[in-house]
């Protein structure tokens, strides 16, 4: 995946919440373009796989069990300089620290169910959408 490129998660709260749609007209204002999106659930198995980073936090149990808890929208999203515009869109992982108008300060509720993930950096971004796409589903 090129380097202009993000993954992005609507996580399960956000999803409960009503909160697609406005989450992603915000994404699209921002001059992201959607090159890949599914609607799905994470098994546990493979929320852990993909947060297999943090195995071993005290949160790790938690964070499984609330991305495995309903449907959440896969996406990756193109733009120059993607990852980083990308993180300032949806602030601080707590959202008592994001910036007004984040998409967390809008619609997170807590540290843990926060709305949003964002890809940190452009190799992160490139294993995280390769884990839930295959390039079929991608359209640049
Ligand atoms: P990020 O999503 O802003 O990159 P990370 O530190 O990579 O933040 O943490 C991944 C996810 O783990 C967060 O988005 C959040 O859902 C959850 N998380 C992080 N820290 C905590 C915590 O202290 N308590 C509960 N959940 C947490």
């Amino acid at each position: 995946m090129a380097t202009n490129r993000t993954f992005t998660m609507i996580k399960p709260d956000a999803v409960r919440n009503g909160h697609i749609g406005a989450i992603l007209e915000q994404i699209n204002a921002a001059g992201f373009r959607i090159v890949a999106m599914k609607y799905t659930r994470l098994s546990q198995e493979k929320a852990g796989a993909f947060y297999a980073v943090h195995r071993g936090r005290p949160f790790y149990d938690e964070l499984v069990d609330f991305m495995s808890s309903g449907p959440i929208v896969a996406a990756i999203l193109e733009k120059e300089n993607a990852v980083a515009d990308f993180r300032t869109l949806i602030g601080a992982t707590n959202p008592e620290e994001a910036a007004e108008g984040t998409i967390r300060a809008k619609y997170a509720t807590s540290i843990g169910e926060n709305a949003v993930h964002g890809s940190d950096s452009d190799e992160n971004a490139d294993i995280e959408g390769s884990f839930h796409f295959a390039g079929t589903e991608i359209f640049a």
